[in-house]
């Protein structure tokens, strides 16, 4: 199995690469951050290509899918996990920078990986794109504005994805979790570890690992299963 996964340098994304690992699978990890992608190559060894770019970046993103050596190439199972949020203010006074690079990371990117890997899964009649969206999507509370919105776009997107390949192999599942400690909190307060630690203050969150059990449990079913949307919160959030 070759596993392509976007956001590998931190959270989810790198417990997912772990997770299968442990497999057997080969794994494409990408991310900004080439550091850590040497890292991860360093841990997982020659079952790891490391990719380094950036999802907002439309032909940044072709070219790297385009550069991907023959032993890599066949992506079975592409999870759009790159993302994250970015400030907490009320819509009257967020930050348009700030909307701006949810919408090109969270929106974008997914489109474009999708876009750029999804013909040759239909062309294989085999392939699984895992979206990673999030509670937020369905449930909104103050100062998530378009980060829930762009989270509601990656489920409505999913769904129509599984409209599409319908009468091929390919699968297609919205992974949607809730409360879960990763740099996520940090890079939405822009370094501000102390507000960051504060949100998880008095709770148990989810932990990445969690999220990559999760992806890899929908990725595992029999080929006839398709695990549409899976949603995860910490028994102490609702
Ligand atoms: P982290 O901040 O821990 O990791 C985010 C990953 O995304 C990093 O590897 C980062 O890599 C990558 N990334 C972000 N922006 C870009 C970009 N423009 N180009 C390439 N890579 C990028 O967050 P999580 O692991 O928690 O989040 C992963 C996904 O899960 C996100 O889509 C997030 O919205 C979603 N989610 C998170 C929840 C949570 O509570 N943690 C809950 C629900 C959903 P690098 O910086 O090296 O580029
Ligand atoms: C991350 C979960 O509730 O902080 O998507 O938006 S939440």
């Amino acid at each position: 199995m070759i596993v392509f996964i976007t956001g590998a340098t931190a959270g989810f994304g790198q417990a997912t690469a772990r997770r299968f690992a442990k497999d057997g699978a080969k794994i494409i990890g990408t991310g900004r951050r080439k550091e850590r992608l040497d890292e991860l190559k360093n841990e997982l060894g020659e079952l790891f290509l490391p990719l380094q770019f950036d999802v907002r970046d439309r032909k940044a993103t072709e070219d790297a899918i385009k550069s991907l050596p023959q032993v890599f190439a066949e992506v079975d199972v592409l999870v759009n996990n790159a993302g994250g949020a970015l400030g907490l203010d009320p819509a009257q006074s967020a930050d348009l920078e700030d909307w701006e690079t949810m919408i090109d990371a969270n929106i974008k990117g997914i489109v474009y990986c999708t876009r750029f890997l999804l013909p040759a899964m239909v062309e294989r009649n085999r392939g699984h794109i895992v979206n990673l969206g999030s509670i937020a999507a369905e449930f909104p509370y103050p100062g998530g504005n378009v980060y829930g919105a762009t989270k509601a776009f990656v489920h409505q997107f999913s769904y129509g994805l599984r409209a599409d390949v319908l009468g091929t192999n390919v699968r297609v599942t919205d992974v949607q979790p809730g409360l879960c400690k990763t740099e996520f909190s940090e890079v939405r307060f822009k370094g501000d570890k102390q507000r960051a630690e504060a949100v998880y203050e008095g709770t148990q969150p989810l932990t990445a690992d969690d999220i990559a059990d999760a992806i890899h449990w929908c990725v595992t079913r029999p080929a006839h299963v398709n695990i549409n949307a899976i949603q995860l919160m910490p028994t102490c959030q609702a």
